[in-house]
């Protein structure tokens, strides 16, 4: 398997924690999202999205989408479960993982802001305080509401949810989005940091990291 990543895309980040919680190696292919490589005719090929992850299978299948990656290959290699076999547990683990991929991450992509300072002509400023907005106010802030007691988001093992969580984070961090007011959502992101998939797969500690 091939995965079409860029260190600081949150989706593929995504992809690299489930791949690493589940202990599967892939080849990997950069798609240079700050210099537009994303949109070459090659790429596009594969994601008529545009959009990074990718996940290009032996037989030349391309998925895309990092959540329907993600449930490929938990329903493939179930073990650890990333959405949880009870109906119930599985529709509040997906309830956070989609808010946060459906509801806060696009507003912050990178065509959106692009638009913002391009088309709209808006200051950093202002596309700092777009994302800040969404993300918080419009989202995390939810999100502290909807998990359990810890220390992953819905007890003692990770799940989809932490899976979204913590790329959600660290571009919070990145727009130096204020997180004080999240305490069970920090307490969730240092036990992460300190499990060793999440570590390998932070941005970081990408080949393409600059
Ligand atoms: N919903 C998609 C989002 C994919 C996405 O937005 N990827 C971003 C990086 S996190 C991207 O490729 N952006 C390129 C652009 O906006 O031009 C998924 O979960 O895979």
């Amino acid at each position: 398997m091939k995965l079409y990543d860029y260190f600081r895309s949150s989706a593929a980040y995504r992809v690299r924690i489930a791949l690493a919680l589940k202990g599967l190696e892939v080849e990997r292919v950069f798609v240079h999202l700050a210099r537009g490589e994303q949109r070459l005719p090659a790429f596009l090929a594969k994601n008529p999205q545009g959009l990074a992850p990718a996940l290009e299978l032996d037989d030349g299948t391309v998925l895309t989408q990092s959540l329907a990656i993600i449930e490929y290959l938990d329903t493939l290699t179930p073990s650890p479960r990333l959405v949880p076999a009870d109906p119930l547990r599985a529709a509040k683990v997906r309830g956070v993982a989609l808010a946060i991929a459906c509801d806060i991450h696009p507003l912050n992509n990178r065509r959106v802001l692009d638009y913002l300072r391009g088309r709209l002509g808006q200051s950093e400023e202002a596309v700092d305080l777009w994302v800040r907005h969404w993300a918080l106010t419009g989202g995390l802030e939810a999100i502290e509401r909807l998990v359990e007691p810890g220390p992953y988001c819905f007890g003692a093992e990770p799940t989809l949810a932490d899976v979204c969580l913590i790329p959600q984070m660290f571009a919070a961090r990145r727009f130096a989005t204020p997180l004080a007011a999240l305490p069970k959502l920090l307490a969730i992101e240092a036990h992460c940091a300190a499990h060793p998939a999440f570590a390998a797969a932070h941005p970081a500690r990408q080949p393409d990291a600059e």
